[in-house]
């Protein structure tokens, strides 16, 4: 039934429901309130979402049933397997501007020109865990960029930790599996403190320089933004002219290095498990947009011959000191995906994915790697044309004669699918260009064929004492305390053993540290070492986090706990400095309805307390009347609130009468440089504002451990 209007558009009935069709008829514009209608993957409409076709209002239902069967068909099918390693992650658009010309270097079209603009889409990640793990896994954390180049994709698949932990592609998925979950019980998740993994990097002695940053506060960042990325490999840029030059890729985060504690780190995978996805969401969605600077180590042959270790080395890496990196753009992540699943899930990373003017080395890790993405993706996207999905196809044109497979979504158009032919433009197709083409860096190669290890890889433990050294106080500690933690879930003795063994060779104060906390009296023999170590490398301060990290507070957290009476002039003062500095506050109170201050205006909450633990927070503030106070103190999430902080040697503002929470909370006696107390307005807000810029009040940490 139909009734049509003058301007040719109609109010259409099925039942008791009507439609408005607009004038042609176009069933898809029309809709109830304005929305478009719901169909089945047909276009089908469909009438009733709700209820299946049966016999009857109690009877069976019926195969003919069509919109219900697609519905539940297409649902049955939603998962794809999940990655292999890497499963959790996080992407996000940007792009990448070239600071200046790198004629000099590359003929790469993205490092042509100062000011060009690359499009680029990054995905970051943890390693072991399964896609529904924590964000706060001690872990690598991936960092792949793709590149849409005007020549090509280009994707450097790299992670934040500037080495691995095996030499040779063949190893891979041995560590991987001791890594992950025991294949018999299904667990543990997420993470490296069981027999399995330090059984096997005891007996891998080259995992040992890997080991030393994985045990590091490296492997737990505060956010995927305040953490550096890395190449890895040793690479080549190749100019114009052919010439090729070897470097390594490094990414800076401009917002500087930031890590968490590893007692925060358990607390927010429970508090926040999505931590580092909502920090990353939320910046980009707030518009303050995160950047990394890339820049490039270069060096030629000569360099490679003199080095200490070979550049093809996966587990060295060469110091800052020794090869300056030369900074030569940005990388701007400004927004983030429209879906999930099309974005983050389908885009696919291969290292073989280079661009003329980029080549690879003949590092063994990188040229397994090279084997392996292409064919990973293969199992998990289901068709060689993945790359034609929206995430993964080049932005610039691509033209050739392979067809059909699953999904086939860019199947050649004209006559001619095969190259020579003597069709003419337009129906024959593409031909290969010799000139703009991708041309492989020449290189002479002669050698036995066998399996055999250079003799250069040999040193496993130099780089690691180096890194080893490199770090400050507080961050040697927190070395030493992670291998006791995961040395501690192993059950067996004799691995525990075997490790401290190995690590004789890397530093006595490493090796005896660990020892102590393990209640090991009597350090165990060396392990046999293919070399010895070469002890007088200097130390490269460019590998501690805690000499490089922030110099403000801009784009970190400060959360601010209210209870009612508190002083509206401060918590004011406090946001306003907190702000102008470039961090964001959230408001904590006991109700997400929030609490009332001495002018009589209600704050609301953020957050509620219990869910609001002080780990989610870089700094915090305690803002209540002696009432309010009182009652916070009886909160026992109130009083972790502040306990943690303190632990966790953050700045703590607070008001005069908060005392009654600061004193159930056991850190009244304790006022060190790191408390502010808010009685001096917008003075002392700045001055707790300033005392952030550390981020943290590490002396408090060397006092509590006696160093
Ligand atoms: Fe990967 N790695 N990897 N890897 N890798 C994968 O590819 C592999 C290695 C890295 O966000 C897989 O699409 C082998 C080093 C990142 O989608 C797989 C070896 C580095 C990502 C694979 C390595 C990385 C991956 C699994 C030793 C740092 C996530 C899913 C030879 C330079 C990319 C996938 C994303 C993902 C294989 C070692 C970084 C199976 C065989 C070294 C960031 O192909």
């Amino acid at each position: 039934m139909a009734e049509e209007h003058l301007d040719g558009s109609r109010t259409v009935r099925y039942g008791e429901e009507e439609f408005e069709r607009p004038a042609g008829g176009e069933t898809h514009q029309t809709a109830r309130d304005g929305r478009p209608p719901l169909t089945t993957q047909q276009g089908v409409v469909v009438a009733d979402n709700q209820n299946t076709l049966g016999a009857g209002a109690r009877g069976p239902a019926l195969l003919e049933d069509f919109p219900f069967r697609e519905k539940l068909f297409h649902f049955d099918h939603e998962r794809i397997p999940e990655r292999v390693v890497h499963a959790r992650g996080f992407g996000a658009h940007g792009y990448f501007e070239t600071y200046e010309s790198l004629s000099d270097v590359t003929r790469a079209d993205l490092f042509q020109e100062a000011g060009r603009r690359t499009p680029a889409f990054v995905r970051f990640s943890t390693v072991a865990g399964n896609k529904g793990s924590t964000d706060l896994a001690r872990d690598v954390r991936g960092f792949a960029v793709k590149f849409y180049t005007r020549e090509g994709n280009w994707d450097l698949v790299g992670n934040n930790i500037p080495v691995f932990f095996i030499q040779d592609a063949i190893k891979f998925p041995d560590i991987i599996h001791a890594a992950k979950e025991a294949p018999d019980r299904g667990f543990p998740q997420a993470q490296t403190a069981h027999d399995n993994f330090w059984d096997l990097v005891s007996l891998l002695p080259e995992s040992t320089h890997m080991l030393l940053w994985i045990m590091s506060d490296r492997a737990i960042p505060r956010s995927f933004r305040f953490m550096e990325g890395f190449g890895v490999h040793t690479f080549r840029l190749i100019d114009a002219q052919g010439r090729s030059t070897f470097v390594k890729f490094h990414w800076k985060p401009k917002q500087g290095l930031q890590s968490v504690l590893w007692n925060e780190a358990l607390k927010i995978s429970g508090a926040d498990p999505d931590f580092h996805r909502r920090d990353l969401w939320d910046a980009i969605t707030s518009g303050d947009f995160p950047e990394w600077e890339l820049g490039l180590q270069l060096f030629d042959d000569e360099f490679a011959d003199r080095f200490a270790f070979d550049v093809l080395d996966p587990t060295k890496l060469i110091p800052e000191e020794e090869v300056p990196i030369r900074t030569v753009g940005r990388l701007v992540l400004d927004r983030v995906v429209d879906n999930f699943f099309a974005e983050t899930e389908q885009v696919a990373f291969c290292t073989q994915n280079v661009v003329p003017g980029i080549d690879f080395t003949d590092d063994p890790l990188l040229q397994g790697r090279n084997f392996s993405y292409l064919d990973t993706q293969l199992k998990r996207l289901g068709s060689p044309n993945f790359t034609s999905l929206p995430i993964n196809a080049p932005k610039c044109p691509v033209a050739h004669f392979q067809q059909d497979g699953h999904m086939a979504m860019a199947n050649p158009t004209s006559r001619a699918n095969y190259e020579p032919n003597s069709w003419g433009p337009g129906v024959g197709g593409p031909r290969e260009d010799p000139v703009r083409g991708f041309h492989s860096a020449p290189a002479a190669q002669v050698g036995e064929k066998r399996r055999l290890r250079p003799d250069s890889f040999a040193d496993h433990y130099s780089q690691a004492r180096q890194f080893f050294i490199s770090q400050t106080p507080v961050e040697q500690r927190h070395i030493i305390d992670a291998f006791v933690f995961e040395l501690s879930k192993c059950e067996r003795d004799d691995i525990r053993l075997r490790m401290l063994g190995g690590l004789r060779h890397v530093h006595d104060d490493l090796a005896r540290g660990v020892a102590d906390g393990l209640g090991v009296e009597q350090l165990p023999e060396p392990v046999e070492a293919a070399r010895r170590p070469i002890t007088d490398l200097p130390p490269s301060p460019a590998l501690s986090l805690v000499a490089n990290g922030p110099a403000s507070v801009a784009g970190r957290k400060v959360g601010i706990l209210l209870a009612d009476g508190f002083d509206s002039s401060s918590l004011q003062a406090l946001r306003a400095a907190a702000e102008e500095e470039g961090a964001t506050v959230e408001i904590i109170a006991a109700h997400v309805a929030g609490a009332t201050g001495s002018d009589g205006s209600r704050v609301a909450a953020g957050q509620k307390i219990d869910g609001a633990p002080s780990v989610l927070y870089d700094a915090v503030a305690v803002l209540a009347s002696a009432d309010g106070a009182a009652r916070l103190a009886r909160l026992p999430a109130a009083r972790d609130f502040v306990s943690d902080a303190y632990a966790h040697c953050k700045f703590i503002a607070y008001a005069p009468e908060t005392g009654p929470l600061l004193e159930v909370a056991g850190v009244a006696g304790l006022l060190d440089d790191g408390f502010v107390r808010l009685d001096d307005g917008r003075a002392s807000a700045d001055a707790f504002i300033e005392r952030c810029r550390q981020v943290r009040l590490w002396d408090r940490q060397l006092a509590a451990a006696g160093s």
